[in-house]
């Protein structure tokens, strides 16, 4: 884990074919956490396609007992072994290498490969996981079929889990028993799982398309049966939806969803073995939010269509893993547009992609980490799991599908099954299969994948009332030295009277009657006309969001407004309301970071416009709810040349204040018209109906009088639901009232329920209330653990990344916390700590007196002996 040496850049261009081949992989597991004993029989064959008769295995953390070549022991000078390859130079073209390795699972605080959580034994594999179970050509190109005994002992270990279907179990001596599991398709290593463990399981028989009967489990500890159901609920929507849409079905007889408490992230993928975090598994309206429901949906059914997209076609190295995540994520997020079925509903999840990409992934593509979507180089691939892999590359997906159609794009995926099914392909294998089943040029599509960064599309538009003409000038600018991007750009036009004017643009294709039109700006700068305008219009441009750029736009107040109150595309309408809070949001933020936050201001336009908004019954709650949600202090901090938290921050507080006390009658009716009473049921309606009341409650408590306090006491004491109940503490933490007695009997109603103490943490980290002093003593609480990774992050990051005034308070003390805890957790476990390292990715766009805190606290850091995952941050953060 350690490295001495300066870490090593992997570049893409650098790839070449394995020089040997799997076939087949026979695995012999005796556990045990101390010591684990790994039986390996591997019969590989020389690759045609490739020059090197070297036999390159990967092994990392382990200790090699034996190794026999085709029967024969091999002694020390056979083979060559460093800290992470053993290399059998001029192997013989056909192979049979038998491997014995032990391992200690139980030492294993990484979290990758073999270990244990809560005495019972999983594996995580992707990445270069499997290298740390057993020697192996652990890369994703190199496919095998695998069968896998398992032995533990039997009390211990009751359910012993591996890929694919279970052919023989039984009983050794000693009090262990036996499993032998065979996956009948090939895959890539990072694929593999096990699970041994002491576990209950929800199960039911599904029938899936073709009539086939099929195995759903979902595995949890015992005592957590009473939260499998909605998993369950979404395994067997996705299985349908997965057929419905797309034509792919189950390959499989049987299929499992493993809960596990210790994970470093959400869930992953292996064959017919899927291993979840349990906060993507568990859920109960007693102990799981409305957001929590929804992520079990996705996560759900982001993991089970993995087993096409990712599983059946792969990737053929790591640089390619937009081609399994970024489709995937696309994939999940179209689920859960069709789950909610509703046109409002697809927005609002569109929306909530939209604010995720510019939380998160125009920061990433703005910073020290930024990378293409299929990056060129990394030094540890685990960093590279990130927003512009997943939801970027999702964007990317999006835009074949916008600029195809639909059935297009549809043609295009079956091309590329067709095409690809059990094989290790390449973005650019992706992007040919859809060029193909259209027969549409995407060479210049080619840029999403190479060039890094967020394009800005800037419009300019023009009337001709004499001619009746409209034309809407785009031009684009990438990085320095970059290339035109293919950009779709979809746009209305609305009349003086709100509605959708029809299109007629000149030299373009659209259906009669349209009312959208996709734009395809290819060039530097071109123009579009639309003829038959009879008056000059209020053009909704990017409409639904339609390519990951940014947009500029000279629009005024009244556009905005107009739009606001009218565009028939859902997600500009919400745009324009963000627009016209940004332009306040920064204005205020400059007079307070000026004058102080006394005589700040906020003008009755605004105001009127929130609440005709709120008021509108014939919204969808939930899309008023985003509508009224103003932009996150973050994506405030993106709009800066140089940030300064604390102005945001009362800027900000300032506005929510001042909306709050301008529409307090409103907000209290509204809070009463939507509420959920009855059963709790986590449908997309009811949700949005609570979305919307928190967010009422919220605004009611900025700066609360003793009726609000009493209303937020009741709602927390009566909530018959977590998210009703959580959503009454976070205000109340979050106002600055004494929410103390609450805390404390929230903390005693749950203690037994990690994911919900880790919410209880993790409200606390967030509050503007708590500094870094609040933090440091929260970690003495004795439910604090460095090592869970649910419970480092519920406290420090959502200290370090969801309260930004606090984090970056003047003294600079809690960048000191950020260093002292990334060294500590990197000792545990990197791929977390590399996490938080992150965290500090903008410092160069802080005041120079921040700027120079926080550059200490990453020299501190870069002076430690590192893993790689967190040098590789560090160094990046610190370069120019
Ligand atoms: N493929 C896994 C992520 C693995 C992360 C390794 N550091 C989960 C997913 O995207 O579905
Ligand atoms: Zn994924």
């Amino acid at each position: 884990m350690r490295t001495d040496s300066s870490p090593t850049t992997i570049f893409r261009q650098d790839y070449t074919p394995p020089a040997f081949l799997v076939e087949t992989v026979e695995l012999g597991f005796d556990l045990a956490p101390a010591r684990t004993v790994v039986a390996n029989r591997i019969t590989l064959r020389r690759n045609p396609d490739a020059a090197s008769h070297d036999i390159v295995l990967y092994g990392e953390e382990i200790e090699l007992v034996q190794l026999r070549l085709n029967g024969q022991t091999l002694e020390a000078g056979d083979y060559q072994l460093n800290e992470s390859t053993l290399t059998i130079r001029s192997a013989p073209a056909e192979a049979v290498l038998e491997i014995e390795t032990l391992c200690a699972p139980a030492e294993n605080t990484a979290l990758s490969g073999l270990y244990v959580s809560n005495g019972n034994f999983y594996t995580q594999c992707e990445a270069e996981g499997f290298r740390r179970i057993t020697y192996f050509p652990d890369r994703p190109d190199v496919m095998a079929k695998y069968t896998v005994m398992l032995r533990a002992d039997k009390q211990q270990y009751p359910v012993l889990l591996g890929n694919g279907n279970l052919i023989e179990q039984g009983d050794l001596d000693d009090g262990r028993h036996y499993a032998k599991w065979e996956d009948p398709f090939k895959k890539p290593s990072y694929l593999f799982a096990l699970v041994a463990a002491k576990l209950v399981c929800q199960e039911e028989r599904f029938k899936l398309a073709d009539g086939r009967d099929v195995l759903l489990q979902v595995w949890v500890e015992e005592g957590n049966l009473d939260k499998t159901d909605y998993a369950m609920q979404s395994l067997k929507n996705s299985i349908r939806w997965d057929e419905e849409r797309w034509g792919l079905e189950l390959d499989l007889d049987r299929f499992m969803i493993v809960a596990v408490g210790d994970f470093n992230m959400g869930a992953m993928e292996n064959k017919g073995l899927n291993i979840f975090n349990t906060k993507f598994v568990l859920a109960n309206p007693r102990t799981a939010t409305d957001v929590d429901y929804a992520g079990i949906e996705a996560v759900v059914g982001h993991e089970y269509f993995h087993n096409w997209t990712g599983n059946r076609v792969t990737c053929r190295d790591w640089f390619q893993l937009s081609l399994k995540e970024g489709l995937t994520v696309f994939r999940d997020q179209e689920f859960s547009a069709d789950m909610i079925g509703t046109d409002t509903g697809r927005a609002v999840t569109r929306i909530d992609q939209v604010r995720t990409l510019r939380q998160a992934q125009f920061p990433e593509d703005a910073g020290p980490m930024s990378h293409p979507v299929r990056p060129d180089s990394f030094v540890e691939i685990n960093n590279f799991y990130t927003v512009t892999v997943y939801e970027k590359g999702a964007e990317v997906v999006r835009m074949y599908q916008t600029l195809l159609g639909r059935d297009g794009f549809r043609k295009g995926m079956d091309l590329y099954f067709e095409r690809h099914d059990g094989q290790a392909v390449t973005c650019d294998d992706f992007r040919a299969a859809m060029a193909d089943a259209n027969r549409r040029d995407l060479s210049q599509f080619e840029r999403w994948y190479s060039q890094a960064g967020t394009p800005v599309v800037t419009a300019r538009t023009r009337y001709d009332a004499v001619k009746r003409n409209f034309d809407i000038i785009l031009s684009q600018r990438g990085q320095a030295e970059q290339q035109p991007f293919h950009i779709p750009v979809a746009v209305g036009l609305l009349g003086a009277d709100g509605r959708d004017l029809p299109l007629h643009l000149e030299h373009g294709k659209h259906a009669k009657g349209a009312t959208t039109v996709v734009l395809e700006l290819t060039g530097q700068e071109q123009i579009f006309r639309f003829r038959n305008v009879d008056e000059r219009p209020i053009p909704s441009i990017l409409r639904d969001f339609s390519a990951p750029v940014i947009l500029e736009y000279d629009y005024t107040d009244d556009e905005l407004l107009h739009l606001f109150n009218h565009d028939s595309d859902p997600v500009n309408r919400w745009e324009a309301g963000q627009r016209l809070a940004m332009e306040r949001l920064l204005k205020l933020t400059a007079q307070v970071a000026a004058h102080g936050d006394a005589n700040l201001k906020l003008d009755h336009t605004f105001i009127n416009a929130m609440r005709a908004v709120l008021t509108d019954a014939t919204l969808d709650p939930a899309f008023r709810e985003l509508a009224l949600i103003l932009p996150s202090e973050t994506i405030i901090a993106e709009q800066m040349d140089v940030v300064d938290p604390q102005a945001i921050h009362k800027a900000r507080q300032f506005m929510r204040r001042t909306i709050g006390a301008a529409l307090k009658q409103e907000l209290l009716a509204q809070y009463q018209a939507n509420q959920t009473p009855g059963e709790y049921s986590p449908d997309a309606a009811s949700a949005g109906k609570r979305a919307l009341k928190n967010l009422c409650l919220s605004y009611l408590m900025v700066a609360p009088g003793a009726d609000e306090l009493k209303l937020a006491q009741q709602q927390f004491d009566n909530a018959s639901n977590m998210t009703d109940r959580s959503a009454a503490l976070v205000a109340m933490i979050h106002s600055g009232a004494d929410a103390g007695p609450y805390l404390k009997s929230f903390y005693a109603d749950f203690e037994h329920e990690a994911l919900v103490i880790d919410k209880w943490f993790a409200m606390q980290a967030s509050a503007p209330t708590s500094d870094v002093a609040a933090v440091r003593k929260l970690m003495e609480h004795p439910a604090f653990n460095l090592k869970n990774p649910n419970r480092a992050r519920s406290l420090i990051f959502n200290f370090t990344n969801a309260n930004p005034a606090r984090f970056h308070a003047a003294d600079g003390s809690a960048y000191a916390f950020w260093a002292e805890f990334v060294i500590k957790l990197d000792a545990i476990n990197p791929q977390v700590a590399a996490r938080l390292a992150r965290a500090m990715d903008r410092w160069r766009r802080y005041a120079p007196a921040l700027q120079a805190k926080m550059k200490q606290a990453l020299e501190q850091v870069a002076a430690h002996k590192l893993s790689n995952d967190v040098a590789e941050v560090v160094t990046k953060a610190l370069a120019n």
